[in-house]
């Protein structure tokens, strides 16, 4: 069947029967809360049901129905080499043919170890675990100890997963329900936490003068993906090394969502601005459950067995996970891979702007690498304040239109969209063809 314009009468006679993703999640709602193992799946923010997907291949995804689309989720960023790359399904095969875990050290982390080092020397020392929630859980925690302090800096729109120190004003999920910083989380720890404006330094400079000797770290997203993608101004990240330095503070970069992807050396490779500690996800377990933390030396032996920090994981170091994130790697690392799907991420923008143009409709699209988010605005988005008041209403149209116009656009204004090397001039064509369609109806 032709696709059908958004909002057009159904033809005469045409029967509504349930597609197999209605079915399917009219099941997943008897079973998970909202019918979703992870919020921003439900399409709330976008309006109408959730489609279940069935495969994907390249930059490519098919759900349950048989309907294709041109995917910017990438699982959230993770698939930066496009779905069920051969490389990386062919080294989880050959893992998996030799045991898929044994709780016990395997090579494979240690050649990814050393690879990530490669591109991100800071992280001396480092530890895998199992998401960049557990990342981030585990470096405050050794951020406390290493400083002997209890208060963490965040800033408003920033999403460093879901524990509770960090629920806090976050973005991502958070800010796309606009849930209220998150119910569960005891006053006394959310007390712990202080939130200051992204880009804002002179906020920052004030609370170190107020709390920087009870502030045991500030912890960034780099690049902030989680109110869709909003890069630091300036001087904004240099100027967070010299205050958190003067105050003994740690600086921790969460490059859960940027490394890989800002940059193939992270936001710390492409500024040459150094954390104490940094981060990793996504990108670095090639779409298999991985997170990392690291950074000095000095901070990261205070970790158990090294020091007394506990922290521990069943399936950390997971090997199948290690063989995904090694051959994704790898591959990325080839010379001109990175920088070609940058290049194609500003291909897609300048096609986006133009459309926009053309349609009179108010955008503002910020990029970094191969991340970047189109809002409805009509004033540049420097922080949180700046992105929520982008028409959340209209990228619900948009949304909805490009899908059946079959590109997978990200469910939420406040979410980064992203590129894999899968994305090539004809996908980029058809997703601007298809976007210009969108804004002229919406
Ligand atoms: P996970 O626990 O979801 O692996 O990582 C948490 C996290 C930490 N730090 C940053 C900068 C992140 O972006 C994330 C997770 N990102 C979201 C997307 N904005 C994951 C998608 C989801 O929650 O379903």
């Amino acid at each position: 069947m032709g696709r059908r314009r958004p909002g057009a009468p159904l033809p005469a006679g045409a029967r509504l029967t349930p597609s197999r993703s209605a079915l399917l999640f009219e099941r997943a709602q008897k079973l998970f809360p909202g019918g979703v193992n992870s919020p921003v799946r439900a399409f709330r923010a976008v309006g109408g049901q959730p489609v279940f997907l069935a495969r994907g291949s390249g930059a490519t995804v098919e759900d349950v129905d048989g309907r294709s689309y041109i995917d910017y989720v990438l699982s959230w960023g993770p698939l930066i080499l496009g779905h069920a790359h051969p490389v990386v399904v062919r080294a989880v095969q050959e893992a998996a043919l030799e045991g898929t875990s044994f709780g016990a050290p395997t090579p494979r982390e240690v050649e990814l170890g050393e690879l990530i080092r490669t591109q991100m020397p800071a992280l001396e020392l480092m530890r895998f675990v199992n998401s960049g929630t557990e990342a981030v859980m585990s470096a405050l925690r050794v951020a406390r100890a290493f400083t002997g302090r209890s208060k963490i800096l965040k800033f408003e729109g920033c999403y460093h997963g879901h524990a509770d120190a960090l629920l806090v004003k976050a973005g991502s999920g958070v800010a796309t329900l606009a849930l209220p910083d998150s119910p569960g989380v005891p006053s006394v720890t959310a007390a712990e936490t202080l939130v200051v404006p992204y880009n804002d330094l002179r906020a920052v400079d004030r609370i170190m003068e107020e709390h920087g000797k009870t502030i045991a770290a500030v912890i960034v997203e780099p690049v902030a993906g989680n109110m869709g993608v909003v890069p630091p101004e300036p001087g904004f990240l240099a100027g967070l090394r010299d205050l958190t330095r003067s105050a003994g503070a740690l600086l921790i970069f969460d490059e859960v969502m940027t490394g890989f992807r800002a940059h193939p050396s992270g936001v710390q490779g492409m500024t040459g601005v150094t954390p104490d500690l940094t981060t990793l996800g996504k990108i670095i377990g090639g779409g298999l459950p991985v997170g990392a933390y690291g950074g000095r030396r000095e901070i990261m032996e205070l970790v158990a067995p090294a020091g007394p920090v506990y922290q521990a994981g069943t399936l950390s170091g997971n090997p199948l996970a290690m063989a995904a994130g090694l051959a994704t790697l790898t591959e990325l690392g080839r010379p001109g891979v990175w920088d070609s799907i940058a290049r194609t991420t500003a291909d897609l923008v300048e096609g986006l702007n133009g459309a926009a143009r053309s349609a009179r409709v108010p955008c503002v699209v910020n990029r970094v690498g191969a991340m970047f988010t189109l809002f409805f605005t009509d004033h540049p988005v420097r922080s949180w304040d700046e992105a929520r008041r982008a028409d959340v209403a209209r990228f619900g149209a948009f949304f909805r239109s490009l899908l059946q116009d079959g590109v997978y656009w990200v469910p939420s204004q406040f979410e980064a969209a992203f590129l894999s090397a899968a994305h090539g001039p004809g996908e980029i064509g058809r997703t601007v063809e298809a976007a210009r369609r969108a804004l002229r109806v919406i």
